[in-house]
């Protein structure tokens, strides 16, 4: 295709108005956007989850679409050194093509790499695994996901046998009597989720939230735990143990719908909650009272998020709340459950179609012989051309330019300068590349090392599909063409895919991607061949697994068997250990990360939205008052974190809302503030995710 020849192919009118719903987090709340003139406005449309809400973020995501800094030409590096130049599309795909061939002859095939994200739509990640499958014939694609949801969707797949992050609709939240949220500040990351939340508070239910910092969440809550970051798994098996020690077991759920209890119930013997409090610092009274809340009312709900699972024993911990829950026989029970609150926007349906390193469409194992016989099929490919699993995140970023490693790295999605744990590591292996390609909508840090740089189209553009947190497949509706110069990020694969020898042509039509996507998954975990786009117009969008165009959709999972070998969902007895990285005389001070209501991720997008930007200008570190007194550290002080890894530099925040042993820095920011400089690398064995939410560290005036 020439440079011309896109906005061709894309005849017909555009509507003024469209429902469509929000560009960033997994809540996917609905909002409607209308041209006027030559603006976009944005207003909230009400939707089951959002309720007629949007936050400060949804509310100012048009401000992108015509913004200064939008990219609207690719940029090519002529020699390392030289700065970034806008080029042709022709010459940059020309460049990206030799460049990919160049790595190729002399590495293979598996010296190019793919990293996408959990922001693509279901079309594009699904065509992003593809690509690297069949068209670059590559084992190493892997994707941002990693680093959010893959403990919780580890856990859930041993557990239940399925992995969706909510097993029934959000609204079972306003309903129910009592409500567990450990390590999920939903208040600020997902603001009109709390509209559940109310209705629950307000028909008289309980709100726990268990949370090292008194976060905006936890001071709604009717009850606070406060543990030492790190500590969940004890707190989880100490609650359990109250369960047990009080018969608040439900023996007949436990023994008509589960396996395994007994090894379980040997475990958590050990977890008094005496010893749990020395351990945690939450007091054996509230361990006990938050177990009776759950046990001892008919609607209980226990949600895990970030602060949970971003650890090197997150599968563990996430398992130690699926315990509790299944003793206390909730998941599957109308109006109770166990859930995990995915992030991204589409970071449930985009760990569903094939970027992840170990899986095929329809969230199938690549090492399933029958699930590479039914994908190749669907490809038009022989299975054994597939390649085998590749590695998860951190472990493919960093072996990139090392002996072992991809020499060439695709990123579609993500910024890993700022996101990844250890990031300066990170950020010279991207440097060690024969060629990095970034496709993006702005100059983001990692777009800054890239040789080609490639814009992309935004949300207000595109058609597709998205899966919400609850599992509910929606629509993206465009509003839109997109400015002149631009690509959708499945056209950029077309086109790819269109010089790179011998390659079969790829589909660039949202829809036509989509249908081949239904076939795909067809028969998988997650099986979409039951829905379609007039399906999902029709209603407020479809709940997988739908195998049926003319069958039921699946609000509620679980409710007579779960999707394992015998229908039985699985306890496995988890026992806690301590942080990978302790603390000592030189490193006291325990480092947890996290976000801010104004802020989206690495930064890239909501860093250039003014209103943001003036809401939350920088990076900070948060201490508690005690603490920062003993440090001789004022509000405002610039202060150094030091960890092994790195430091990062900010101004002191002081709140007494935080545990005097530890501080707080969000990572939405680069260069001198950012927390990844210090994070920890150290990842869970089982899900590759890393400790992000703990390490060592100490803190001094800078
Ligand atoms: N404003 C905003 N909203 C977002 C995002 C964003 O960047 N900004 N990102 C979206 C994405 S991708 C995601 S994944 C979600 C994340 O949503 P959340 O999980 O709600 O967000 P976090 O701030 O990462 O972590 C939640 C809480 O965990 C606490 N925490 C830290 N360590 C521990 C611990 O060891 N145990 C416990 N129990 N808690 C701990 C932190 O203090 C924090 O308040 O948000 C989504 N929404
Ligand atoms: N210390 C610390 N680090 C963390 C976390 C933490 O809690 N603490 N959380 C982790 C979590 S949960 C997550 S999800 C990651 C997220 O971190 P990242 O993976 O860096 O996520 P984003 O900042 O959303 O990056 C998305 C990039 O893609 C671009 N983009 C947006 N939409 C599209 C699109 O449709 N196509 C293309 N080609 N580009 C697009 C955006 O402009 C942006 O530059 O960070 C992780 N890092
Ligand atoms: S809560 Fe999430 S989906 Fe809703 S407006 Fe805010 S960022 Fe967008
Ligand atoms: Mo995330």
């Amino acid at each position: 295709m020439t440079d011309g020849a896109r906005t061709a192919t894309r005849t017909g009118v555009r509507p003024r108005e469209v429902a469509t719903h929000c560009p960033y987090c997994a809540l996917q709340c609905g909002m409607t956007l209308r041209a006027t003139g030559d603006r976009v406005e944005v207003a909230p449309r009400d939707f089951p989850t959002n309720r007629g809400g949007l936050c400060q973020k949804g509310w100012t995501a048009a401000e992108l679409l015509d913004h200064p800094e939008r990219l609207t030409t690719p940029l090519l590096r002529d020699r390392p050194g030289a700065a970034l130049r806008p080029a042709g599309w022709d010459e940059a795909l020309d460049r990206i093509v030799a460049g990919l061939g160049a790595v190729r002859d002399r590495h293979g095939p598996d010296a190019v790499a793919v990293f996408g994200g959990g922001g693509l739509t279901n079309e594009k990640a699904y065509a992003l695994g593809r690509f690297a499958r069949v068209t670059l014939r590559t084992r190493h694609i892997d994707y941002n996901g990693r680093w959010c949801m893959s403990s919780a969707a580890a856990a859930g797949n041993r557990a239940f046998g399925v992995d969706r992050g909510l097993p029934f609709p959000l609204a079972d939240l306003g309903r129910a009597d009592t409500l567990l949220l450990v390590g999920a500040n939903p208040a600020e990351t997902m603001p009109p989720l709390m509209r559940h939340v109310t209705e629950l508070r307000e028909r008289g239910g309980r709100l726990i939230v268990v949370d090292p910092r008194a976060t905006a969440t936890a001071r709604q809550a009717d009850l606070h735990l406060q543990p030492l970051p790190g500590t969940d798994l004890a707190v989880a098996n100490a609650l359990l143990h109250v369960a047990l020690t009080e018969g608040l077991v439900d023996r007949t759920y436990v023994a008509a719908r589960t396996t395994g209890f007994d090894e379980v119930r040997r475990t958590v013997a050990g977890y008094w909650p005496a010893a749990v409090e020395r351990l945690s610092g939450v007091p054996a009274a509230d361990l006990e009272a938050t177990a009776r809340a759950l046990a001892t009312v008919d609607r209980a709900i226990i949600l895990t998020a970030r602060g949970a699972e971003q650890h090197a024993k997150g599968v563990d911990t996430v398992t130690a709340f699926v315990n509790l829950a299944l003793a206390l026989g909730l998941p599957g029970r109308p109006g109770s459950g166990y859930g995990c609150l995915t992030g991204q926007g589409n970071g449930q349906g985009g760990r569903e179609h094939g970027q992840k390193a170990d899986q095929l469409p329809g969230y199938r194992r690549i090492d399933d012989p029958a699930a590479r016989e039914h994908v190749a099929r669907v490809w038009g490919v022989d299975p054994a051309t597939l390649p085998g699993p590749g590695v998860p995140a951190y472990q493919l970023l960093d072996s990139l330019g090392t002996p072992a490693g991809p020499r060439a790295l695709l990123v579609f999605g993500s910024n890993p300068v700022v996101s990844a744990p250890r990031a300066a590591r990170i950020e010279s292996r991207l440097r060690d590349l024969d060629l990095l390609v970034v496709a993006d909508l702005l100059r983001s840090e990692t777009a800054e090392l890239a040789d080609v740089v490639l814009p992309v189209t935004q949300w207000a553009e595109e058609d597709g599909t998205m899966t919400n947190l609850e599992g509910r497949v929606l629509r993206r509706r465009a509003l839109r063409e997109p400015p002149v110069g631009v690509r959708s990020d499945l056209e950029i694969l077309a086109a790819l895919a269109d010089r790179l020898p011998g390659a079969t042509p790829l589909p660039s039509d949202p829809r036509e991607v989509f249908e081949e996507l239904r076939r795909a998954s067809a028969g998988g975990p997650a099986d979409y061949a039951g829905i379609t786009w007039d399906r999902i117009d029709a209603d407020t969008g479809v709940f997988w697994p739908c195998p049926d165009p003319d069958g039921p959709d699946h609000p509620r999972l679980f409710t007579d068997r779960f999707p394992t070998p015998d229908g039985l969902a699985r306890f496995h007895p988890v026992a806690h250990r301590p942080a990978a990285e302790p603390v000592c005389a030189d490193y006291p001070l325990h480092l947890t990360t996290g976000r801010v209501l104004a802020q989206y991720q690495s930064g890239t997008q909501t860093r250039r939205v003014s209103a943001l930007r003036r809401a939350a200008p920088g990076g900070f570190v948060e201490l508690h008052p005690d603490l920062a007194a003993r440090l001789g550290v004022a509000d405002g002080t610039p202060v150094r974190v030091v960890s092994r890894r790195g430091e990062l530099r900010a101004p002191a925040r002081l709140t007494p809302t935080i545990r005097p042993d530890t501080v707080f820095a969000p990572f939405h920011w680069p260069g001198a503030a950012r927390a990844n400089s210090v994070t920890n690398d150290a990842l869970d064995p089982v899900s590759g995710m890393p400790e992000f939410k703990i390490c060592a560290v100490r803190v001094e005036p800078a």
